[in-house]
């Protein structure tokens, strides 16, 4: 973890020598108004199905598909939401996974990349993310409220990451949805009664996400009835072939 944020910090000097936060607001996309997740996962199946090539862990997962056929099936097959890796180094993503599809779907999408700067908020909305990811693991409490703030103001909604009943601090009253992951980002553990043992710390006016390794739909039913409202997976629709046709299943 302290590798990809050492990298990404150098990524970021690079994008704003580049492109400066007052382009990124002059951008198309700037202005369009959000959909909302937080709604869209209440209402739907709230599945957010991702969009991930590679990754640290398990290496090449699916680099054969394209990502607007991947989204729009996630979408014709209910998903409340769609995740797009945009880190490039380790996870293979690209701002343009997002540009690309953002017209062609109506359903919100989650920049999922390491947020650790200001500017990769103007950056996010800029492509047409309607969410952001925010990771207590490489943030101070107070740096996620000033992050939550800024993203609403720039009306992106915020699901904050969480791994461990410390991380808890991380939460306040202004975040939309809190995700917990029973992947372990430090060892890459995954274990499903991660997120179930702690779910019941979590403030309970909240929207709860299970983050992955969710690779079945018993694993899928099992976190629906232990009372979580939203589901983020990856690699068990990116593994298929065709992940299309594992979101029918
Ligand atoms: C999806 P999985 O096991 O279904 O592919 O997991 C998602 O939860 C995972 O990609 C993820 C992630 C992250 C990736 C969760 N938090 C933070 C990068 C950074």
């Amino acid at each position: 973890l302290d590798t990809i944020i050492a990298r990404k910090k150098e990524e970021i000097t690079v994008s704003k020598a580049k492109v400066s936060i007052e382009q990124l607001r002059n951008s198309e996309l700037f202005a369009r108004k959000s959909f909302s997740l937080k709604e869209s996962v209440k209402n739907k199946s709230g599945i957010i199905a991702e969009f991930k090539r590679k990754s640290p862990s398990k290496g090449i997962i699916n680099d054969q598909v394209q990502p607007l056929d991947v989204v729009a099936a996630y979408e014709r097959f209910g998903a409340s939401g769609i995740s797009i890796l945009t880190d490039r180094d380790f996870f293979g993503g690209d701002f343009d996974d997002i540009l690309n599809v953002r017209k062609h779907i109506n359903i919100p999408i989650l920049r999922k990349d390491f947020m650790v700067d200001e500017y990769q908020f103007y950056e996010a909305k800029s492509i047409g993310s309607d969410a952001v990811l925010l990771i207590a693991a490489c943030l101070s409490p107070g740096q996620v409220q000033e992050f939550t703030e800024l993203a609403h103001n720039l009306d992106l909604e915020v699901l904050l990451e969480i791994h461990t009943e410390e991380e808890l601090r991380h939460c306040n009253a202004e975040i939309d949805l809190v995700g917990i992951n029973n992947r372990n980002l430090k060892d890459f553990k995954v274990d499903l009664q991660h997120s179930v043992q702690l779910k019941d710390l979590l403030p309970k006016e909240v929207l709860s996400v299970a983050e992955s390794g969710i690779y079945n739909i018993e694993d899928f039913k099992y976190l629906k009835e232990k009372g979580f409202d939203g589901f983020l997976m990856g690699e068990y629709f990116m593994r298929n072939e065709d992940p299309a046709r594992a979101f029918e299943e």
